[in-house]
């Protein structure tokens, strides 16, 4: 992740779950608010990003990310840098037993 990425996003729509991942990582990243209820999302503009015309929909380095799981897959090394517990002298390296970030979008999204 280069530049900042770019989330387009509705309050109360599932794309809360990588908004919150982003700010729990600590990602500098641009919020884009789309309202759904104004129809936002059919607008030629934002159907050019997101064919579906669907929140979340992520910009990285000019690339467009739609649908939760693959944003979350996208955030997702940096995510494990950061949030897994760090190693201790002579403690084992703990290793993922699941990917939390797809549990996240199961939790959070759909
Ligand atoms: N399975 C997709 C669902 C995306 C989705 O349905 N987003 C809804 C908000 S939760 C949306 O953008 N709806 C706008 C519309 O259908 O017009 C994902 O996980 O990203």
């Amino acid at each position: 992740m280069s530049k900042p990425p770019i989330l387009y996003y509705a309050p109360t729509a599932c794309s809360i779950a990588p908004h919150i991942a982003l700010e729990e990582i600590g990602v500098a990243f641009e919020p884009r608010r789309i309202d759904l209820a104004k129809g936002e999302q059919a607008s030629p503009e934002f159907m050019a990003l997101s064919p579906l015309g669907r929140v979340p929909t992520m910009i990285i380095d000019g690339e467009a990310v739609t649908v939760n799981t693959p944003v979350h897959c996208t955030i997702r090394p940096r995510a494990l840098r950061v949030l897994l517990p760090r190693n201790r002298p002579g403690v084992p390296p703990p290793r993922p037993r699941i990917d939390w970030t797809r549990l996240w979008h199961l939790a959070f999204g759909h």
